[in-house]
């Protein structure tokens, strides 16, 4: 990273179950990052129902992120934390990428092709999700986005937008951003499945560990994980894929490289290993959930998401009449 503060963007979608992958994928990064750059990070409640939700439960999970958020140590003085729906340019922007973009390349998308699996009566939001994605980062002419391995595919595709509207009205209608994806922890695996990544929505709650998981729950979910028969700590994710996920998660928690973890525990049994990942990431989470049952219940986390809405919005407004002018939209 260069010396100059770069504007960042990225979010996470009020869907409950906020897991380890996301913190040690995404979550983590943020706070690493507001430091040294201007941060923007929403709460992407307009992507969240792209799949039918419980308006009551939609709601708390909003305030669930935004308490998550500053429980890990994001600083609304530091960053702008905000609701994604309370900023309507979002919503304005998408619909123009929406035209700019081809049903070829939707339709390819991997998240769209798993969460749909051919159903013809998918929502059609399900299909248009990347478009809104794009529309979330050009807004505020982000440079970086940090994020998991699994939104690879919908950067690239932002990236394709952002450079097909500016060769068509100019380099500078959009900022080409830039994914931001770490070494460690940019894609942990289902602890029952490591074919599969963690998830919010998986049926299984031992796939995942939640933040705001209790040590009871930590501990089965490590002890339970699956493995192999071999017994011999190696880091290989193609012929070990369950030890080398416990690694790679031992590892982001630790700040050192799985393979570092491996050699660490070479000739020792998996329940050695399993046994000292769930200390580790019992006290790991225990100051993240300390902080997030005392901010919660505050009343100040509606007004801290309005002023951050307030000051996203200020960002926000002329890069739309920018894009719209160049369309020529409007008056
Ligand atoms: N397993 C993961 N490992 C590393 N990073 C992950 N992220 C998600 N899963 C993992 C990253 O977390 C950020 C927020 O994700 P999201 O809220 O946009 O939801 P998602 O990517 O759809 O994640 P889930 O948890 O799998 O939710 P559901 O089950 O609802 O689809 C992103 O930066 C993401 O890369």
């Amino acid at each position: 990273m260069t010396d100059k503060r770069l504007r960042v963007f990225s979010g996470v979608q009020p869907t409950g179950n906020i897991h380890i992958g996301n913190y040690l994928g995404a979550l983590r990064q943020f706070v690493a990052l507001q430091e040294e750059n201007d941060c923007i990070y929403c709460i992407v409640d307009l992507h969240a129902i792209t799949m039918p939700k419980d308006p009551a439960e939609l709601h708390a999970h909003i305030l669930d992120v935004a308490a998550l958020y500053m429980a890990v140590g994001l600083d609304p003085k530091k960053s702008i934390l905000f609701v994604q729906s309370e900023v309507p340019g979002h919503a304005e922007l998408s619909w123009i990428l929406t035209c700019c973009s081809y049903t070829g390349e939707l339709s390819r998308m991997t998240q769209f092709k798993d969460k749909s699996r051919g159903n013809e009566s998918a929502p059609t939001g399900l299909f248009v999700y990347p478009a809104l994605m794009a529309a979330d980062i050009l807004l505020y002419d982000a440079d970086v986005v940090p994020v998991g391995q699994d939104q690879r595919q919908h950067i690239e595709l932002t990236r394709d937008l952002a450079i097909r509207v500016n060769n068509r009205f100019g380099e500078d209608t959009f900022v080409v951003p830039e994914g931001r994806f770490l070494k460690e922890g940019a894609r942990v695996m289902a602890l029952d499945d490591p074919a599969a990544k963690m998830s919010k929505s998986a049926e299984n709650e031992m796939s995942r560990i939640s933040l705001l998981d209790d040590d009871a729950k930590i501990k089965k979910a490590i002890m339970r994980a699956t493995t192999d028969s071999d017994g011999e700590i190696r880091y290989d994710i193609q012929k070990k894929p369950g030890v080398s996920n416990l690694l790679a998660i031992y590892g982001a928690f630790a700040g050192i490289s799985a393979e570092d973890v491996a050699a660490r525990y070479q000739g020792q049994g998996y329940g050695t290993l399993k046994k000292d990942l769930v200390e580790i990431t019992v006290d790991a989470l225990r100051p993240i959930k300390e902080r997030f049952a005392e901010i919660r219940p505050s009343n100040e986390l509606a007004r801290i998401l309005k002023d951050g809405a307030a000051r996203a919005d200020a960002i926000a407004g002329p890069v739309l009449a920018r894009v719209k002018e160049r369309f020529g939209l409007g008056v």
